[in-house]
């Protein structure tokens, strides 16, 4: 930070310094190139406004490597065994059939991650996982970054594909009950972006075991 004073107009110019480094006058402020090495890069700005003498400022801008221009995809933050049931997409962890915490916990090859319930507890070993659930990348007590886990089928966030989230996707897509967002992703059969009645039979289909919701995983692979 500096101060430009005296009479205005004041033309502020870059007199010496790397010519990646370039004074902005629309913002007062100084542009940087991208790729310019790390390093220190002595500057010296002109302040003139017609009347002798110039101001001169020189300073030594120092560029650190911890400027990351991409950061991290967060979907790549959390890596998966190889064969995994679990889907990823952007902050969501999709998959299909009933499964304790520490069956999809183990789907995780990444370490310090926890699965909390609906109720923000966190589940225990042989409880299911269910719509709504949040796995946690937590480390020293730091939330490094979170998804929140639909189980395709589960409306109501119980773990299991019954009749009655098929009648909840039926009342959805009748418009006789809000959805959730979370609802939308886990009753959205065809991954066509909404609820109908159609996807409420796939759901009762899947709750009759006449069906497998992991076909619908692949629809959004
Ligand atoms: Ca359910
Ligand atoms: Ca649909």
């Amino acid at each position: 930070m500096f101060t430009i004073s005296g009479s205005q107009p004041v033309l502020v110019t870059k007199t010496s310094g790397s010519d990646k480094i370039t004074y902005n006058a629309l913002t007062n402020k100084l542009d940087i190139a991208a790729g310019l090495p790390k390093g220190n890069y002595p500057v010296t700005l002109k302040a003139s406004n017609g009347t002798l003498p110039d101001a001169t400022f020189s300073f030594t801008l120092t560029v650190g490597d911890n400027m990351e221009p991409n950061p991290p995809d967060p979907a790549q933050k959390i890596e998966l065994i190889s064969g995994t049931v679990l889907h990823v997409k952007g902050s969501f962890l999709f998959f299909a059939n009933g499964t304790t915490a520490s069956t999809f916990l183990a789907q995780i090859k990444t370490s310090c991650v926890n699965l909390y319930g609906t109720n923000g507890k966190k589940l225990a070993d042989n409880s299911l996982v269910g719509t709504g659930a949040v796995l946690k990348l937590e480390q020293g007590g730091t939330l490094l970054d979170s998804y929140t886990v639909i189980m395709l089928g589960d409306l109501d966030g119980d773990g299991k594909t019954t009749a009655g989230d098929a009648r909840t996707a039926l009342r959805i897509s009748a418009k006789l009950e809000m959805s959730a967002d979370v609802q939308i992703l886990a009753a959205d059969a065809d991954d066509n972006g909404n609820i109908t009645a159609s996807d409420a039979r796939s759901i009762l289909r899947v709750s009759a075991k006449l069906d497998n919701a992991s076909s619908w995983l692949e629809k959004r692979a």
